[in-house]
């Protein structure tokens, strides 16, 4: 069981987003838990605010700092002392701020993020958050990749989208993420559901032919084909990786053109 607690401005949005179809699952069958926290209910101004101008004048407004300060606090207490092995535990869940200056998120990381029990993901919006409580509150400045955002709620779901799905129990067992296969890290073989024929457009013979040997070694070879020529630095890692694969293939093919002359031969 993993949380996700959520520090945001639209808690909707995040709540909306998030209980949708295998997400939606994981949360009844409680695989993990979503939490979103409106930063707003924690600010202490009489009007609800919680922006205001930057100091040195530019553009925008940013958030400030009392009320991302106060509702991540709420929350850490909340983890701690739900933790009663841990008193004081407060300070040990990892704090990430979704920010386009952040390192940017990829599988590794989701994979180390999947094995903790809480994550805090604070979400900027306006032009960000006061640079004083991000240095007091934040363990880990993540980015998901070089384009122009309005907020950080896309990118903090699509980073809790990529960790829930590597959780134990979220997946079932035929959709696994955990059975680890020779095709991880290559992109995906060619699929086709029914009709046989459409638009004139046949099925591969193969994958009718109930060989499930020659099947698995069709797609294989069609990963293969599509990431040396879509993802070349993919291709070479794989390559660099699998060699024995190579060796394997070679001398299959070796022994299938010497049963074919043989074939031919005795035709003769
Ligand atoms: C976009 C906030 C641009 C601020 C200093 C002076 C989170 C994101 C976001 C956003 C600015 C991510 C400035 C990929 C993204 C996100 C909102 C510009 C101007 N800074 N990953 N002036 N892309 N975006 N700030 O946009 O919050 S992760």
């Amino acid at each position: 069981m993993i949380h996700f607690h959520i520090l945001t401005l639209f808690p909707e949005m995040v709540m909306q987003g998030l209980h949708t179809s295998i997400l939606k699952r994981a949360v009844e069958k409680e695989a993990i838990a979503i939490e979103a926290v409106n930063i707003r209910d924690y600010t202490l101004d009489k009007h609800g605010k919680v922006d205001d101008y930057t100091y040195g004048g530019g553009a925008g407004m940013l958030m400030q700092a009392q009320p991302v300060y106060d509702a991540c606090k709420a929350v850490e207490q909340r983890i701690a002392s739900a933790q009663p092995e841990n008193p004081g535990g407060e300070g040990s869940c990892r704090v990430i701020y979704v920010t386009p200056q952040g390192r940017t998120f990829h599988q590794a990381m989701a994979q180390e993020l999947a094995r903790e029990k809480h994550l805090i993901f604070l979400c900027g919006h306006y032009e960000g958050i006061d640079e004083r409580v991000l240095e007091e509150l934040v363990t880990d400045y993540v980015s998901i990749g070089d384009y122009v955002l309005t907020g950080g709620e896309l990118p903090a779901m699509v980073m809790i989208d990529a960790i829930a799905r590597l959780v134990p129990g979220v997946l079932h067992n035929h959709e696994s993420a955990a059975t680890e296969s020779f095709s991880d890290d290559l992109l995906e073989y060619p699929q086709y559901s029914r009709p046989e024929i459409w638009q004139g457009r046949r099925v591969p013979d193969i994958l009718l032919s109930g060989n499930h040997g020659e099947i698995e070694r069709w797609r294989l070879e069609q990963s293969l084909e599509r990431t040396k020529k879509l993802r070349p630095e993919l291709y070479e890692k794989w390559a660099r990786e699998h060699e024995e694969y190579f060796r394997k293939k070679e001398k299959r093919e070796a022994r299938e053109r010497k049963k074919q002359n043989k074939q031919k031969k005795a035709e003769k």
